[in-house]
């Protein structure tokens, strides 16, 4: 029998499609995009759409395993080149690992880590046992419910988790307060697309065709990034920026925006304020002084800024590369200001986006339940920095990390220091649990490996944040071998700590109930049975926004355009103002900020690590970008061998050919590159990717890297500005011919 289920891709991707899964005979047979959703629009990412060879995978973990053999990756599971030779050695490098490990039955296993976890508490109390999870998966349920209730049920350590987006998150909403902006489906109305620190063509695919639309209308899309990305290969107009400046950068356009009278009075006037602070600010930025940073000259910062202010609607596609840097608060601070001072999110097709997300407003307090704490601590429970995972397992005190319980997440591949976290990880006193899909450089150090459902073998609530369709994922197929979701796993850990609260009992379906009951006009009328019928569902959003559009003379015949293609009305969040900020107004000038000791209104200063920075004198010059892989998701997708196959040249550093020669280095010799943190050796790859100064390499599982080793040997534990992020992209380096 033949049927299709509808779900939803919960991958840490901004556009979570759509998905369709056939299903024959309890198999799935076949996943799609669904043509009938707004922004899948038919299609899947090249990954996701190879992925029954992820759900079925040989290398799946299918039951729950305890370590017999000593911490590590398995000895000769090591080997050296990437891409085709990665994927030839990996089964034998799977078998190697898997023998370290042999099954045991899920009662066995739970009642190993709840009494583990029981003495832990007891010795040293309970927060010395620290979660480790993040972008796994997205779904409301599976990322952040019943796992929070029990962690904070068992007073562990809290995980400031904050690894990927928090300091973009904090320097947007200083600005206008909350996580939203322009909707994906206005971008083809758009007539000038900047993306900034955006690689849009491998990150955040399904805004292209949008693009697409705009361009043969006549659109321009401008690309401003340190790395030449397939986005940047396709752009009309591509500028390199060295890492870490944008601040500057947003800063010489509005200087160019304000003495050239090119901003929207009307509209600053009526929703922002601290207008006059702003303008002193960006007067100390003329554009001559702004090239010096960014390496972008002073006749092209002002036609930027000219043609931004000028050729509307224009929007910006500001991604998180911004925000990985020291500054990088600052920067998205700065940025998200230029559509606040030309009043671009009055039209159809203008604005900015960063994120969607703060407009679901689930009841995520209803799901986490926080309150938890007091029943066990009495007080909020300590936080740990997840960045600084390495620094923690190896010298936090009062109380020492004596368990850890990782899910979601394959810290010993993605977080920064890594020689740091591998340190940590091998030690004999700690007791570390991974839930998990597969084998991974995570679970080399596990104690306890169990099982994970994919998304195919649970239901869940998923939200989005590059689009405002709620969707409904439903369960597809029965889990395989023994795997359990995150949901259950916790459910049953509960129940084996003897937590007697009702909330561990709570059902998936109730669960989702109360996520969609948090009050939110947005959520009106969406119910848990409306998203079962209809699969994905807009969000309201406010209808009034889209007339005031009209009224203020924005596009009506993109309005028109709309009602033919069926499309919703626009929706134009801040149209009229309404910023979710303190003043009710776009802030220019922000109190919060002053009183955390920041720049009121903006300042740029270079990253530590970066040319203009200290560390750039401490003998490493160059500037690496520890960059994603487009056709993997961090670290997810690199042991799928159809996916590997295309991304070629994984183990590479991308170089500028001044830089390579002034080294004694040719295209194709082996480099090591190299700082305090640690080395790697790499293969060099001159091929235009990168400017004078700037070195490039791609993120791996750091058991298919040279030495069992991955980038996250350079990068730092040091955090943003705002936000307590991580800075993967303000790291130095040197680079010397490697010579075995
Ligand atoms: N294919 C693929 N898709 C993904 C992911 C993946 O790994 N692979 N990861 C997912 C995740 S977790 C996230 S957070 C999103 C992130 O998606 P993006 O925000 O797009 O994230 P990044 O790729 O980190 O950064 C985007 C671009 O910023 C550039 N950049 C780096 N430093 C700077 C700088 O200082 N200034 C400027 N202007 N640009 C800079 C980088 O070169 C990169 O091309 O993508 C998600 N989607
Ligand atoms: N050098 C460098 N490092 C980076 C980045 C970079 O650009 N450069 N990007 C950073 C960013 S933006 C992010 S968001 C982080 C991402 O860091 P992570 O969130 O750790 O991301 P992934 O590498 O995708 O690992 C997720 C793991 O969760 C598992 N998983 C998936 N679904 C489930 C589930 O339902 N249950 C359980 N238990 N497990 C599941 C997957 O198999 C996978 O191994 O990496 C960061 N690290
Ligand atoms: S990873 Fe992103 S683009 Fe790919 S299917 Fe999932 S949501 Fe869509
Ligand atoms: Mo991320």
């Amino acid at each position: 029998m033949k049927r299709v289920v509808h779900a939803a891709c919960p991958h840490d991707c901004p556009d979570a499609c759509s998905v369709l899964i056939t299903i024959e005979d309890g198999w799935a047979t076949k996943i799609q995009g669904d043509p009938e959703h707004p922004v899948t629009r038919g299609f899947l990412c090249a990954k996701v759409a190879k992925y029954l060879d992820r759900v079925y995978s040989p290398e799946r973990v299918l039951y729950p395993m305890r370590r017999v053999r000593a911490k590590g990756p398995a000895v000769g599971a090591l080997h050296a080149g990437g891409g085709a030779r990665a994927t030839q050695t990996q089964s034998q490098s799977q078998t190697q690992t898997q023998s370290a490990f042999e099954r045991v039955s899920w009662d066995w296993a739970l009642g190993e880590i709840a009494g583990r976890f029981r003495r832990v508490a007891d010795e040293f109390g309970p927060e010395a046992i620290l979660p480790y999870s993040y972008g796994g998966t997205l779904g409301a349920l599976n990322g952040a419910s019943m796992d929070r209730r029990f962690f904070y049920r068992l007073g562990a350590s809290q995980l400031e988790r904050t690894i990927c987006s928090d300091a973009g998150e904090v320097g947007l909403q200083s600005v206008i307060g909350i996580k939203m902006g322009t909707e994906p489906e206005q971008f083809a109305d758009s007539r000038y697309i900047i993306a900034w620190a955006s690689n849009i063509h491998g990150n955040n695919v399904h805004l292209w065709p949008f693009i697409e639309e705009a361009r043969r209308k006549g659109a321009k899309l401008v690309v401003i990034d340190p790395y030449r990305t397939r986005t940047a290969k396709l752009a009309d107009w591509y500028l390199p920026i060295n890492p870490g400046t944008d601040a500057a950068l947003a800063l010489g356009l509005m200087h160019v925006i304000i003495s050239e009278n090119l901003f929207d009075g009307d509209y600053v006037s009526r929703y922002t304020v601290g207008f006059e602070e702003l303008k002193a600010c960006a007067a100390e930025y003329p554009p001559e002084r702004v090239a010096q940073w960014t390496g972008i000259s002073a006749d092209d910062i002002r036609k930027l800024a000219r043609e931004y202010a000028t050729v509307r609607p224009s929007v910006i596609r500001v991604n998180y590369g911004i925000q990985r840097s020291d500054g990088g608060g600052m920067a998205m601070r700065a940025v998200t200001m230029l559509p606040c001072l030309i009043g671009s999110w009055k039209e159809v097709g203008g604005g900015l986006q960063l994120s969607t997300s703060g407009a679901f407003g689930l009841n995520s307090d209803a799901l986490r339940m926080p309150e938890l704490m007091n029943k066990a601590l009495g007080r909020p429970a300590r936080m740990v920095n997840m960045v600084q995972l390495g620094t923690a397992l190896n010298t936090l005190t009062g109380p020492p990390i004596k368990a850890l319980f990782v899910y979601n997440s394959n810290p010993a591949a993605v977080c920064p220091n890594h020689n740091e976290v591998v340190r940590g990880l091998m030690r004999d006193d700690l007791f570390t649990v991974v839930h998990e899909q597969f084998f991974t450089d995570t679970t080399d150090y596990a104690d306890i490996v169990l099982p994970a459902t994919t998304f195919f073998e649970h239901k869940d609530l998923v939200g989005a944040y590059g689009h405002y369709f709620l969707q409904m994922s439903e369960q597809a197929i029965e889990p395989l071998g023994e795997c359990r979701s995150n949901v259950e796993v916790f459910r049953g850990l509960a129940e084996r700590m003897g937590f007697e609260d009702e909330c561990f009992r709570e059902s998936v379906d109730a669960m989702i109930e109360r996520a969609l009951g948090s009050g939110n006009p947005r959520l009106d009328g969406i119910t848990r049975e409306r998203l079962e019928r209809e699969h994905w569902v807009r969000l309201n959003l406010a209808p009034s926004a889209a007339k005031a559009a009209v009224a203020s003379g924005a596009d009506i015949a993109a309005l028109k355009r709309c009602a033919t293609q069926k499309r919703s009305a626009p929706f134009l969040p801040f149209a009229e103002g309404n910023f979710a900020t303190a003043s009710g107004k776009a802030e220019f000038y922000s109190e919060a900020l002053k009183a955390r000791g920041l720049d009121p209104v903006v300042a740029f200063t270079p990253p530590v690590e970066s040319r203009h920075g200290a560390g750039s004198k401490s003998g490493f010059p160059l500037e690496l970008l520890a960059r994603k892989p487009d056709n993997h998701l961090n670290s997810s997708f690199a042991n799928v061998a159809s996916v590997r196959e295309m991304e070629p040249g994984m183990a590479e550093l991308e170089m500028h050919p001044q830089d390579a020669e002034a080294r004694g280095v040719r295209n194709g010799d082996q480099v090591r590159a190299f700082n305090s943190r640690g080395e790697i050796v790499l293969r060099a790859r001159v091929n235009g990717s990168v400017a004078l100064g700037v070195v490039a390499a791609r993120l791996d599982w750091a058991r298919f890297g040279p030495g069992g080793r991955n980038i996250n040997v350079l990068t730092s534990e040091k955090l943003t500005d705002m936000g307590n992020a991580a800075t993967f992209y303000s790291v130095c380096v040197e680079v010397e011919p490697f010579r075995a």
